[in-house]
């Protein structure tokens, strides 16, 4: 997989890409990621990407042309970039879902956006899709492509083995993950639940269900519905 991300703040990703997962992904060569820089592709002395908003108002708009021809430098073309993402709070906000399609991409261009916007034609002519991580005010789009590199990440064959999988079955399944415990089996005066010392994998499988039934259930009431749905219509 490519991934090619462009950003005003390249820095900001210097970190994230050479931590763990992404780090050994790379290193193995099953991950390629590019961070470039959008004022590479300005034109003019002072590498200006923004300007003031048509129609007024506060804030600086990120321009059309950089992202343009950083997207036609890069791919030879617009017709021939790959699916191509804008992180923008105006999004979809990610799913799992969407992370699977994203991870069977050969290629896969980021481009930040600015909190104050991006000019529409950006997004009318570049985005196939638009991607927010949540209902919360970022300054720019960097963290979340830095999300989306890593969610696709771990689902490229050869990365993770197979622990992702069972893991991701029981997200997909719709209901939150159950409490976990390793050893010891009392620390600091709190007990192991003894269920999951009985050896009855049964019991086991019964008292998980049952813990991420009503942990989706208090804290996301919406998979909750949606699982309730799904299982017993
Ligand atoms: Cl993708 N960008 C910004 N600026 N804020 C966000 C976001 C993205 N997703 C959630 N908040």
């Amino acid at each position: 997989m490519r991934v090619d991300v462009l950003t005003l703040f390249p820095g900001y990703f210097d970190g994230p890409l050479r931590a763990s997962l992404l780090g050994r992904a790379r290193d193995s060569g099953l991950l390629s990621v590019a961070v470039h820089d959008l004022r590479d592709w300005a034109t003019d002395r002072h590498r200006t990407v923004d300007d003031v908003p048509y129609g007024g108002g506060a804030g600086m708009v990120l321009k059309a042309e950089p992202f343009f021809a950083a997207v036609e430098g890069l791919y030879g073309g617009i017709e021939q970039r790959p699916r191509t993402i804008v992180l923008t709070p105006r999004g979809a906000p990610l799913a799992q879902e969407r992370v699977v399609e994203f991870a069977a991409e050969p290629g896969l261009p980021l481009l930040c956006g600015r909190y104050e916007g991006i000019d529409e034609r950006v997004h009318a002519a570049l985005a196939h899709d638009e991607v927010s991580i949540g209902d919360y005010v970022l300054a720019g789009g960097e963290a979340a492509a830095a999300v989306v590199v890593e969610a696709v990440t771990r689902l490229l064959p050869g990365v993770m083995g197979n622990t992702a999988s069972g893991a991701d079955e029981s997200f997909s399944r719709g209901l939150l993950e159950y409490p976990q415990y390793t050893r010891p089996a009392e620390f600091r005066g709190m007990r192991v639940p003894d269920v999951l010392l009985s050896g009855d994998h049964d019991a086991v499988d019964r008292w998980r269900t049952e813990q991420a039934e009503e942990r989706t259930r208090s804290t996301r009431p919406d998979l909750y519905r949606a699982w309730s749905q799904r299982t017993r219509p």
